[in-house]
């Protein structure tokens, strides 16, 4: 029964059952925010995706909808209804996506047929690009003729543009530009790669690339199969600078996507992938979730900012808090139930060795995850312990961070099995655990091997932010 699955998070979006993956086809749209997601409504794997859908109107409450898009079983998407996003053309949300059919990465279009984005008609002329550019010669596989997918689509003035991912033969990963100034946007023209990547470092395929306006700056990220990579830099005719390269997350935290809100704000949210195996996800009946919504901007310093959405806020109730005081070598048990929660804390390592968060305990210590921030300035989640299941990952997470005589303000969300920290608003890491016991629910500070001054600390236990819709839940059970 998966409500009582502790594993299952209560304030992520899941897919009421089964396979979730990527976020697709984000916008906000008459009030409401809509998420799509890569689902496979048929088991917790990957195979024949069609999108799943959810709805909010404060970004923290959510609600399912029925299956958005289905591939058509004689269409360019009889595979799959892969990748892609929505956009407003003059008052008619479209959305971009990609049809998989045979050896074929297909571009398809499709119109909304109902205010509330729940039906889609597809276009007869699909798929709309069906040539692909020599110049570069185009990645194939085994599979596939040519790695050519996702789409991110945007106009300026009276031109549409979109990307397409792909790679470079012999090369790296490229993000592809298409034009179009036709009105049934079925008509578009090849522009070129406006970035392609070192292959050894930035990955040989590029998949669901999105380019974002920050104002000063513009920026680009892309997955690598490995890692999400961002690019930040200027974006003119056709080109993309890059002034500075790294990882958007450095955990478990896959082909994010984001919608521009009315109020300005860029939202962006990831696929947060299983870090345990099939067998446990086939025992689970689920698989995947959507990070929490992330506003991207740039700080003072033109550096890229990334933090929760301020709605999340809403969530919190029980709250304790300590702070304003210093650790000596000693450990601080925080008085909270359940693995719901969010814990905000400022810290300085004074010469302390370390400072542990420890979530997910048992009494006896056995399952235990420490997140532990070392004068190496680095962030580890160790998960050595974090669960007596073998199929789960054991894996530490690893991310760089601020030098350590810097104060460090960490934002810790712990959701179930999904770990979300946000460090000095920069720098995300998204990682999952597994603990079996229903008592591994603690959550313990630890100054370690010296002083370390606790400027700052507060948790909240937060609430749902799932609207049971009970006939949808009923109607796609496991194993239907
Ligand atoms: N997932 C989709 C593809 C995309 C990949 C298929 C990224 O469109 O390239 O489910 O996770």
């Amino acid at each position: 029964n998966l409500s009582d699955d502790r594993h299952r998070p209560q304030y992520h979006i899941t897919a009421p059952a089964n396979w979730l993956n990527d976020p697709n086809g984000l916008i906000h749209w008459n009030g409401e925010f809509h998420v799509f997601y890569q689902y496979n409504p048929g088991g917790p794997y990957h195979d024949t995706i069609h999108w799943g859908h959810a709805v909010s109107d404060d970004l923290v409450h959510w609600e399912d909808r029925p299956v958005a898009l289905t591939p058509s079983p004689d269409g360019p998407d009889r595979d799959g209804c892969w990748s892609g996003c929505a956009f407003d053309d003059d008052g008619t949300p479209r959305i971009m996506y990609t049809g998989g059919r045979d050896e074929l990465q297909l571009p398809c279009l499709a119109t909304a047929a109902d205010d509330d984005l729940n039906a889609w008609q597809k276009d007869p002329e699909n798929p709309i690009i069906d040539t692909l550019p020599v110049d570069p010669p185009l990645r194939s596989t085994e599979h596939w003729k040519a790695e050519f997918r996702d789409h991110n689509v945007w106009r300026e003035d009276d031109t549409w543009y979109q990307l397409i991912g792909s790679g470079v033969e012999g090369g790296g990963g490229t993000a592809l530009l298409y034009s179009s100034t036709d009105d049934e946007l079925r008509q578009w023209y090849y522009e070129g790669p406006i970035l392609t990547g070192d292959p050894e470092q930035d990955g040989a395929m590029w998949e669901c690339p999105e380019l974002l306006d920050l104002g000063e700056k513009q920026l680009l990220h892309i997955s690598n199969y490995d890692e999400v990579r961002y690019y930040l830099g200027s974006y003119e005719n056709g080109e993309f600078e890059t002034e500075r390269t790294a990882q958007l997350d450095y955990g478990d935290f896959y082909a994010p996507q984001s919608l521009r809100a009315d109020d300005g704000r860029i939202l962006t949210w990831g696929w947060i992938w299983e870090a345990r195996d099939e067998s446990a996800q086939w025992d689970a009946g689920w698989s995947g979730a959507l990070s929490l919504p992330r506003e991207l901007d740039l700080d003072d310093r033109g550096r890229l900012r990334q933090r929760p959405a301020n709605e999340l806020e809403s969530l919190r109730e029980r709250h304790v808090h300590e702070g304003g005081c210093s650790l000596h070598d000693q450990w601080l048990d925080l008085d909270t139930d359940g693995l719901s929660y969010e814990l905000s804390a400022e810290i300085k390592l004074d010469d302390a060795e370390a400072f542990e968060i420890v979530i997910g305990e048992s009494p006896d210590g056995e399952e235990r995850t420490p997140i532990r921030y070392t004068r190496d300035s680095e962030l580890v989640v160790d998960r050595s312990h974090s669960s007596h299941d073998e199929r789960a990952s054991k894996a530490p997470d690893r991310m760089p961070i601020a030098p350590v005589d810097e104060p460090l303000s960490l934002r810790l969300f712990v959701d179930g099995s999904v770990v979300e920290l946000f460090a000095n608003e920069r720098h995300c890491l998204t990682t999952r655990i597994y603990p079996t016991r229903s008592d591994s629910d603690n959550l313990s500070l630890h100054a370690k091997g010296g002083t370390v001054e606790l400027l700052d600390l507060d948790v909240w236990e937060l609430g749902r932010a799932w609207t049971e819709s009970e006939e949808l839940s009923g109607e796609q059970a496991p194993g239907q």
